[in-house]
């Protein structure tokens, strides 16, 4: 008898870890969007901050960690000549990388951020469907 209350306890201890691990949230840059939803898992771009998931191009990175204007899936130079032509405007297009309506001094620091690392690519995304390309990001 003792045996057997034992072994349900184990088992439920077991189950109980089991279904905690499973539903477990992952959100790598605490930004409080989970990652299979976060456009940017490795930046912070939720609710708290001035992006919130803007992905004005629509590939599946949003604006806050893609400095990839041409889709080359590079930051090069040409992405630069993108980003001089709306810069101290209030394009909201995807220069606008901390979304303040603005294109300043502080987009340029996050496309620095990206052009002095090559290549320089989108991302990371957690979007299955994120390619970087213009084909749109469906999820
Ligand atoms: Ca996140
Ligand atoms: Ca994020
Ligand atoms: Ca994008
Ligand atoms: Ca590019």
């Amino acid at each position: 008898m003792k045996l057997k209350l034992a072994l349900l306890v184990g088992l439920f201890a077991f189950g109980y870890a089991m279904s905690a691990a499973a539903g477990a949230v992952v959100d790598t840059d605490g930004d409080l969007v989970p990652d299979q939803f976060d456009n940017c898992s490795a930046v912070a771009n939720g609710p708290n901050q001035g992006t919130n998931q803007v992905d004005s191009d629509l590939d599946g990175y949003g604006n806050r960690c893609d400095t990839d204007y041409d889709n080359s899936l590079t930051t090069t130079t040409a992405d630069f000549g993108g980003f001089l032509a709306t810069f101290g405007t209030n394009n909201l297009g995807e220069t606008d990388a901390d979304g303040s309506g603005t294109i300043t001094t502080a987009d340029f620091g996050i496309f620095l951020g990206k052009f002095a690392a090559p290549p320089g690519a989108p991302g990371p995304s957690g979007l299955a469907c994120a390619s970087g390309t213009a084909t749109a990001c469906t999820p």
